[in-house]
């Protein structure tokens, strides 16, 4: 028996029960809507008729989802080397995997082209044993896999401005991905160095040219760090780290250190130029609030959002993608009217910590204008908070970490913006 489901909205301006997907799209009308109801007879399209291509040895997309990949490309000032960012075309993805290719990428320095063969890890500072790595030694290892987010922490920094920028969920929250990764933890290899009591902290640096480099605490490397080797299931990718980079999950994006080349035991942080001049939170009366390691906790919808145009009155599904740098999700609600009603979204699994969380619910628009927003709370309780709350506290300097709520404005005409509500 198919549990009753009222369809009369549980949120203003026509958000649904949650629930109601589940008892299929048929038994809601929505077949009607979006499929076409005669039963025309099937087609035999030029494809069918003839032999298709030949087969690949590394696969590629359709060549009809050419539209689909990163950026914006920033100007290129240097002939095509140097920094630089691009970020992943989030309104075209679902789930809660980014595909390899399309992981946004930050590079202080450009993208090394480091040959296995010569790169080594080397572990030492305030240790016992002093170790270098290989990439072949380190593959020895025992491996742990687990899904984790990457993020930015200047992801989104467009919406602490004073006007609502114009975008796409790509351009304005791009900047986070996320991916299975696979390496061997980071707590493995200090025990086998041997962490001298008086060590506190470790400087994890890169190999790139920009030398990165980031004062992590040592009890987040003795908790869930890993050195990754691993992405979705192939070597990590040049451009996010090949062939191995920190991953701390929940972390800042900065401080997940590719290329990595060295971990060094000390006492104290490095007050590196990456945790000083930036990445760092300026507030209020020349304060600054410096080591801001987790990611809170945020959401974001990616459809419909600014380039998907919608086609009319009707149901739609809402979904977007919600995570938690301090833990799982434990809830996204969605509004219809600019916050002043909030429904529950349904998650879909797997919901995992310190990974994006797939957020959906059913929206019958009645073709009227529409402001939508969706808000996370994490397992620790943590709201997402509103622009007005966010910039209240930390004022109008602050550049990174904005997790505010995001308001996607939906006209008569069906036409996606983002605004501030
Ligand atoms: N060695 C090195 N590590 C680095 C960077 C860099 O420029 N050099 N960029 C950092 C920044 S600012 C971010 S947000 C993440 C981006 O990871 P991704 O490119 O794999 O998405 O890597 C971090 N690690
Ligand atoms: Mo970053």
């Amino acid at each position: 028996m198919l549990e009753h489901i009222d369809e009369t909205p549980v949120a203003g301006n026509g958000l649904l029960d949650r629930r109601m997907f589940l008892r299929g799209a048929g038994a809601i009308g929505l077949v009607s809507a979006a499929g076409s109801a005669a039963a025309e007879t099937l087609m035999v399209p030029a494809w069918t008729k003839t032999p298709g291509a030949w087969l690949q040895g590394y696969g590629q997309p359709s060549r009809f989802e050419g539209n689909v990949a990163r950026g914006p490309f920033p100007a290129d000032l240097y002939g095509g080397i140097g920094p630089g960012s691009t970020r992943a075309p989030l309104q075209n993805l679902e789930g809660m995997i980014t595909p390899n290719g399309l992981h946004f990428e930050r590079s202080h320095n450009g993208i090394p082209d480091i040959n296995p063969d010569q790169h080594r890890l080397l572990i030492h500072g305030l240790v016992k044993r002093p170790l270098t790595f290989t990439v072949e030694a380190l593959s020895r290892y025992p491996m742990t896999s687990r899904i984790a987010f990457i993020e930015c922490a200047g992801n989104s920094g467009a919406l602490y401005g004073p006007k609502a920028a114009e975008g796409t969920a790509q351009s304005l929250h791009g900047l986070v991905s996320c991916a299975e990764w696979t390496g061997v933890p980071l707590a493995m290899l200090l025990e086998e160095a041997g962490v001298d009591p008086a060590a506190k902290w470790f400087i994890a640096e890169g190999a790139d040219a920009a030398s990165m480099d980031r004062s992590v605490p040592l009890a987040k490397g003795l908790d869930d760090a890993m050195i990754a080797l691993y992405q979705n299931g192939e070597r990590i990718r040049p451009s996010n780290g090949y062939p191995m980079r920190l991953l701390l999950p929940g972390y800042q994006g900065n401080m997940n250190v590719k290329w990595l080349r060295r971990i060094k035991l000390v006492r104290e942080p490095a007050m590196t130029r990456d945790e000083t001049s930036k990445y760092s939170l300026l507030l209020k009366q020349g304060h600054v609030a410096q080591f801001n390691f987790p990611m809170d906790a945020k959401s974001v919808i990616t459809k419909p959002s600014p380039g998907l145009t919608m086609t009319g009155p009707g149901i739609y599904e809402i979904s977007g993608i919600a995570w938690s740098g301090n833990g799982k999700v434990a809830k996204v609600e969605v509004s219809a009217d600019g916050g002043k009603s909030w429904a529950l979204a349904a998650l879909s699994d797997p919901v995992l910590s310190k990974a994006l969380t797939r957020f959906r619910i059913p929206w019958r628009w009645d073709g009227g204008p529409a402001i939508l927003q969706s808000r996370a709370t994490d397992d620790s309780g943590y709201v997402q908070p509103t622009r007005e709350q966010q910039i209240g506290v930390r004022g109008s300097l602050a550049q990174y970490h904005c997790n505010l709520i995001t308001s996607w404005g939906v006209s008569a005409a069906g036409e996606v913006k983002h605004v501030y509500a």
